[in-house]
């Protein structure tokens, strides 16, 4: 049953190497335990420390001269067997994908709908893949002779590395701040590495889309609902799955869909904050659906303190994400016992502009165009957030296929008659209360007080107004290095004497 609640990896540390056989040192905020692999080619050696709850063998496949370990899972299985003989071993997502590759080599990631990381090495090469989105983060350090790759930024950091390799350049890859040579795997893309070389070939396997495509109402929104219930089914897993609520039309509609496909009833949580929540909002539709609905509320004080959580767990220096992920990063570390698969309605705002309030059309496809051009590197979807607590969430708006529809939909279907989101309330429209459906965006930032109680931390330790934004980053970078980097566990970071460090270095240098 456990294979089926959460995958049966959920991150990796992997060195391909020429000769020699000894490893990095795993070092994870993902939760679970570790298992160890060594699998011997012709060419090199896979050495492979898998994060995993109970059946790693399921995250690894090994056949002649070709071995890999996967972080994560498929959600087009059925559609990717058709593409194989009857009999062919791929019973685990592993194997489908070694199957895969015997059929397509590295085109065989141009097929797969996934939320996943994967470590290949197969003859002389290692290949390094994400899913479209690349929505597991991964990160490399390829060098003549030795590539290593990991899910975590903080497993390639040279206290970890024994011997740090000098890494080559990646093209079109972006570096990672303050660790040299390690650059992370762009989304929707697999690396060729020559281990060799250490000479890294980039290939696209999936793009979003730049045109636009035109379709009656009616049309758009049944096709809206068909492919996202498609994409809620294939997350849902076979045990019971919880929905992070905040009764928003993007959970919400995410909540009514899994409902209709888990037998009794949903498991839906909401959190909130001593100085703000939407527990009546999300409760008309947990009552709706009659999901069985838990609230958490976290003391405001306590929520930034789990900043540096946060940034552990999603490695991002985006001071807007992370105001995004922290409210979430408290609700996953207050969500004890055992593993749940968790589905959320992150996501949605991006190809649908949800979070621009905007009325002019053009402005509109402009901040979907944006957006979609620069998601990549904010890991704002990462599984490891609700990974430190054991857990893995996953994100139906992101699914390729939905993503694929809801992207080049005209603006005009997605501002319409007044609403922002139209074809998505659209669609929902027959399955939630009315209320739910007409209900305006208020961001996660913001219905927990995120933003304000950050903003006024700032102020009261003396940051000028204008200048807000810019400490929050400063801040964000500064528990980066820690956490990130020295590996000081976040147990250990203040975020009250962050701030206070950051306003005494603006103040001086004014
Ligand atoms: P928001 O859309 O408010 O929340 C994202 C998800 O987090 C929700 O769908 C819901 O599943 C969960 N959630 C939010 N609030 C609560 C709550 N109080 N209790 C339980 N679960 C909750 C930002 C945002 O506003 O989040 N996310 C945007 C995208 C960010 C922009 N990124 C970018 N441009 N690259 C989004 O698309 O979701
Ligand atoms: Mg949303």
């Amino acid at each position: 049953m456990m294979a089926h609640t959460i995958p049966a990896a959920t991150g990796f540390l992997v060195s391909a190497q020429q000769g020699g056989d000894q490893g990095p040192v795993p070092v994870f905020a993902t939760r679970g335990a570790h298992e160890t692999v060594a699998e011997s080619l012709r060419a090199q050696t896979l050495n492979a420390v898998l994060v995993h709850s109970g059946s790693p063998e399921g995250a690894m496949a090994r056949s002649g001269d070709t071995a890999l370990v996967l972080a994560g899972e498929f959600y087009n299985r059925e559609e990717l067997l058709t593409l194989l003989p009857a009999d062919a071993d791929a019973g685990t997502d592993a194997r489908l994908l070694l199957a895969l590759l015997g059929v397509y080599d590295l085109h065989a990631f141009r097929l797969l709908n996934g939320r996943f990381a994967a470590a290949v090495a197969l003859g002389e090469r290692v290949l390094l893949a994400t899913d479209h989105a690349g929505s597991v983060p991964l990160y490399t350090l390829p060098a003549p002779g030795r590539v290593i790759a990991a899910t975590e930024i903080k497993a390639l950091v040279p206290s970890t590395v024994r011997t740090p390799p000098s890494g080559r350049p990646v093209a079109e890859a972006r570096r990672v701040r303050r660790v040299p040579g390690v650059h992370q795997v762009p989304a929707g893309t697999v690396l060729e590495i020559d281990v060799r070389t250490g000479t890294a070939v980039p290939s696209r396997t999936w793009v979003p889309p730049v045109s636009r495509r035109i379709l009656p109402e009616a049309d758009a929104a049944d096709a809206v609902r068909g492919t996202l219930e498609r994409a809620v089914r294939a997350r849902a897993g076979t045990t019971t799955p919880l929905v992070v609520l905040s009764g928003g039309i993007d959970s919400s509609g995410v909540a009514a869909l899994a409902a209709a496909h888990t037998d009794g009833p949903l498991d839906t949580l909401s959190m909130g904050t001593d100085t703000s929540d939407e527990f009546a909002e999300a409760r008309v539709v947990a009552t709706h659906l009659g999901s069985a609905h838990r609230e958490i509320t976290v003391p405001t004080a306590d929520l930034l303190g789990q900043l540096p959580y946060a940034v552990w767990a999603s490695e991002s220096v985006d001071p807007d994400i992370i105001e995004y992920l922290l409210p979430l990063t408290a609700l996953y570390r207050a969500l004890d016992g055992p593993a749940r698969r968790i589905l959320t309605g992150y996501g949605a705002d991006i190809p649908l502009a949800g979070m621009h309030r905007e009325d002019r059309l053009p402005q509109l496809d402009t901040a979907v165009a944006y957006d979609m051009a620069t998601f990549d590197g904010l890991n704002e979807m990462t599984p490891v957030l609700s990974g430190i607590q054991g857990h893995w969430s996953t994100h139906p708006y992101w699914d390729r296929e939905v993503l694929d529809l809801l992207v080049p939909l005209e603006a005009g279907l997605k501002r319409r008659h007044g609403r922002d989101k139209w074809v998505l309330r659209e669609a929902m429209s027959t399955l939630l209360p009315h209320e739910t459906v007409t209900r305006p965006k208020l961001g996660v930032h913001e219905g927990s007080g995120t933003t304000s109680s950050f903003s006024l931390l700032l102020i009261d330790a003396g940051v000028p107004e204008a200048d807000v934004h810019r400490a929050k980053s400063l801040v964000v970078m500064e528990i980066f290095d820690r956490v990130a980097v020295e590996g000081v566990p976040p147990a250990e970071v203040s975020t009250t004497d962050t701030v206070h460090r950051v306003a005494a270095r603006l103040k001086e240098s004014q």
